[in-house]
């Protein structure tokens, strides 16, 4: 560290230093980690420019981006009431009432969470979201029920790919926009993992979601909260409510945010010969998270399965069963869900998920300002400035473009979801992971074994986590060569993957119909499979323990709670993360063309590190490589030649 700080020294570099240099520049000497921020971007934009983003796996260096136009809004005026002010004054209960009186459609945005997690590979950048947040709240083209920006895999593809926290990500955000409920994916028991955590884990993840940040004043002390999530989406991979009810009496008891519990819809209600997933199924399941105290149901079709006609069957259904407000969630992988929200806006749904255009469709939900013109006329239009919304739409177009590395290879819907029942995340990820493998050209076989794997397990809900289980049996099937009555006849001699055991084991719950037995004897050998929840089988954490050991490993305390979270949910992720942060500071301030592509030749940047202090970064040029592989690059910062030393491994 004290070398290289020393190299960077701009005095030093120009040949100021002498025998007092080192005495007079203290900070030079401070053990690891100071380096002023400027300094560390400079060394991300520097490793960038020669070595290249490894996420970026097909770098265009042809490529020019456009500028994105942001609305134009009052920066200075008073933010319009929203969502959360309603939520705020009638309270929860008072609020659903309202939302079960009221005629009109409401909507929900997902672009900040599942319109990117299912486009972009999860890739979108908090910056890109903030420069439209305090527009879009400020001008608010329709009076939105919620907007979901946090939950499912976005928790952790920001500290893996984006080095990102994720928690700032929320700060950030509510802070823009705090007029409007924010929503979060929760996967129960699995929290923003893949694995079932303890309980006490869950518990203080819920607590701190919902309870935010503190606010300060001029001196420190702390004044108040800004609240973070107030509508917490929780759901179980298997559907199995024991998973779900420590994620909804937390929300409920421990907080004053709304509990919204789905029910994950597989199979096709309308095919008798499908039996599991019926009518029946979904409305006694619906009643059982209704008694274990949902304050509103979802309908989480994440595959894209629920046909329009069958959305008239199934929201009457459960219209009848339940006094809930129904919220519905899908995927327009087929390319029909719009005729499905007509269908379940006549049938009395409540709210529907919609993204902006330019990130819906096709593993998307269905488009924002689409739905809203063919809502156009109907008796439960929610009116809504569609050349406004558009405006966003506009903006939202040119950002997509710098994620082309990430885009989805899907270029049209697709009626093969109905046999795969693939959800939408997962159904763009598939690919690549087959190419990974070397098993792309063999993309028909795995979708085939996909269902196969499926029906071998017992026929199960397939949403994450236990989705990428059968994602991970039909990548060994096909692999292997194998046919369902291969493994039936050969079983006993495989080595299944150990997802596939935990699943068998009982590591994710229990599902409706118990697995298959033979074949759960043929996955675990001699291992006993239980039947009672995974998090009974989990040590609390003894959470003065788990600083200790969090202060060990970093050489610091946690900041707060929420990075101790971290750490505990994805100890190996947040290593790699916290580590990245001390190199190259916070990359999460960097445009998001500058963070995957570095920069061009006297291509300029402004970078907003805080509130009031932003840096202006100009990449100059660099030096051919020496003789040991290191290049020289030359930046311009706030107009102050600096350079910084890379190893060049092309
Ligand atoms: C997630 O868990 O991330 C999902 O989006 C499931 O549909
Ligand atoms: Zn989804």
């Amino acid at each position: 560290g004290f070398l290289l700080n020393l190299l960077e020294n701009d005095d030093f570099k120009k040949g100021k230093a002498t025998v007092r240099f080192i005495p007079d520049h203290p900070e030079l000497m401070a053990p690891k980690g100071f380096r002023d921020r400027g300094t560390r971007l400079l060394s991300y934009l520097a490793e960038t420019i020669v070595n290249g983003n490894p996420d970026v796996k097909n770098y265009d260096p042809e490529r020019s981006f456009l500028k994105p136009q942001v609305p134009a809004f009052d920066k200075f005026g008073e933010l319009p009431k929203g969502s959360r002010n309603r939520l705020q004054e009638l309270g929860r209960d008072g609020f659903v009432d309202w939302l079960k009186n009221e005629k009109k459609i409401q909507y929900t945005d997902t672009t900040f969470r599942d319109g990117h997690q299912s486009l972009l590979a999860t890739r979108m950048r908090l910056v890109d979201m903030l420069n439209v947040g305090r527009s879009y709240a400020m001008n608010q083209p329709h009076d939105l029920f919620s907007m979901e920006v946090w939950g499912g895999a976005t928790f952790d593809v920001a500290m893996r790919f984006l080095h990102a926290d994720p928690w700032r990500r929320l700060r950030k955000l509510r802070t823009a926009m705090p007029n409007t409920i924010f929503q979060m994916l929760l996967r129960g028991s699995n929290a923003v993992g893949y694995k079932a955590y303890p309980d006490n884990l869950i518990v203080k993840f819920i607590e701190e979601a919902a309870r935010g940040f503190d606010i300060h004043d001029e001196e420190g002390n702390i004044t108040g909260e800004t609240g973070g999530i107030d509508l917490f989406r929780i759901f179980d991979s298997l559907n199995w409510v024991k998973n779900m009810e420590v994620s909804i009496n937390t929300v409920r008891n421990n907080t004053n945010s709304l509990a919204e519990a789905c029910i994950c819809y597989s199979g096709d209600i309308l095919d008798t010969k499908k039996t599991k997933f019926t009518v029946d199924y979904y409305t006694k399941l619906a009643k059982q998270l209704e008694d274990a105290g949902a304050h509103i149901l979802c309908i989480k079709d994440m595959a894209g399965l629920l046909k329009p006609l069958a959305a008239t069957e199934l929201i009457q259904a459960l219209k009848e069963s339940v006094d809930l407000p129904i919220h519905l969630h899908t995927h327009d992988t087929s390319g029909i869900q719009s005729a499905t929200y007509l269908r379940a806006i006549e049938a009395g749904v409540d709210v529907v998920d919609v993204a902006i255009n330019p990130l819906s469709g096709l593993t998307s939900q269905p488009g924002y300002n689409s739905i809203a013109a063919m809502m156009q006329g109907h008796e439960r239009e929610n009116p809504v400035n569609l050349p406004l919304l558009n405006q966003y739409a506009d903006y939202w177009e040119t950002v997509r473009s710098y994620y082309y590395p990430f885009e989805t290879e899907l270029r049209a819907g697709t009626a093969t979801i109905y046999d795969t029942e693939i959800p939408g995340g997962q159904y763009s990820n598939l690919r690549p992971q087959a190419r990974g493998l070397g098993l792309e050209d063999q993309f028909p076989t795995i979708r085939k074994n996909y269902s196969a794997a499926n029906d071998l397990f017992g026929n199960l809900i397939k949403v994450t986590p236990s989705s990428k289980v059968v994602g991970d049996m039909a990548m060994f099937m096909t692999s292997n060569n194998l046919t369902p009555e291969d493994v039936v006849r050969r079983g006993a001699k495989l080595d299944f993957p150990d997802s596939v055991k935990n699943l068998m084991r009982g590591d994710l719950g229990q599902i409706e119909g118990g697995f298959n037995t033979d074949v759960q004897k043929l996955v675990l050998k001699d291992e006993q499979p239980y039947t009672d929840r995974p998090n009974a089988h989990l040590d609390p954490i003894d959470w003065d323990e788990a600083r200790k050991e969090y202060t060990e490993q970093f050489g610091t305390p946690p900041a707060d709670d929420k990075q101790l979270l971290s750490y505990l949910l994805y100890p190996k992720v947040y290593a790699d993360y916290f580590t990245h942060e001390e190199a190259y500071g916070q990359v999460a301030n960097l445009p998001s063309h500058a963070f995957f592509y570095g920069l061009k030749p006297n291509e300029e940047v402004l970078v907003r590190l805080s509130a009031g202090k932003t840096i202006t970064i100009k990449y100059l040029n660099m030096t051919e490589s020496d003789a040991q592989g290191n290049r020289l690059v030359f930046f311009s910062l706030n107009g102050q030649t600096r350079s910084i030393t890379v190893q060049d491994r092309n």
